[in-house]
């Protein structure tokens, strides 16, 4: 995901094939979140901005941290819209089919030490997943260098003024229905099995150094 990137906004390729994280997230469910759920968050901010030349320089950072003073006809459909590109650029660049998951990471150590064991800190960011009411995220989030877990309802992102995301999951049902139909629980733990540690690691380093 290019943080340079402003409108027009592009859906950019995924980093692996649809099929790649098979059999934990099935090619259809990639196929349709990104093809179909991404795009339509896309093409709406686009539109959005097309009247708006002034907002045409901005990145999705920019926008995501100035939403609140637009005027008041632009504020919800920006951070709606810029947020569902941003949440979803982020969730799937945090994927891998090679499961890279090392102890020896700083991030994990971190998380071990922070979390008090490593299993407690799975245990406690897939209750955090599950109880996200309705449709949102969970994170974990780099704050004034402590690891945190915070959930964000429907679009909205993390405070990035404050806060730099590590990785996130998207529960919204679209993410696992047609593989796991309402079991949130099935899908999370399927997710822990494609999630791209190395990356979350070079994010954190990136905001500790
Ligand atoms: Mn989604």
């Amino acid at each position: 995901m290019s943080h340079s990137q402003c409108y027009p906004f592009i859906n950019t390729p995924l980093p692996y094939e649809y099929s790649a994280l098979e059999p934990y997230i099935d090619e259809k469910t990639m196929h349709l979140h990104h093809d179909r759920h991404l795009q339509t968050y896309i093409d709406r901010l686009n539109a959005i901005l097309k009247d708006h030349p002034r907002l045409q320089s901005w990145t999705l950072e920019k926008l995501l941290q100035n939403w609140c003073i637009l005027s008041c006809d632009l504020k919800v459909p920006v951070r709606n819209n810029a947020g569902g590109v941003y949440n979803h650029q982020f969730f799937f660049d945090s994927l891998t089919p090679h499961c890279p998951f090392l102890p020896s990471l700083h991030l994990v150590q971190e998380i071990h030490s922070q979390f008090c064991g490593f299993d407690r800190f799975l245990t406690l960011f897939k209750e955090s997943a599950l109880a996200v009411f309705g449709s949102g995220y969970a994170w974990l989030v780099l704050e004034k260098r402590r690891l945190k877990i915070i959930t964000t309802a429907n679009q909205n992102t993390p405070n990035l003024q404050m806060q730099t995301p590590i990785f996130n999951i998207d529960v919204w049902e679209h993410a696992y229905y047609l593989k796991h139909y309402n079991e949130r629980a099935a899908y999370v733990d399927d997710w822990f099995q494609v999630l791209d540690w190395k990356k979350a690691d070079e994010r954190f380093e990136g905001a500790m150094m």
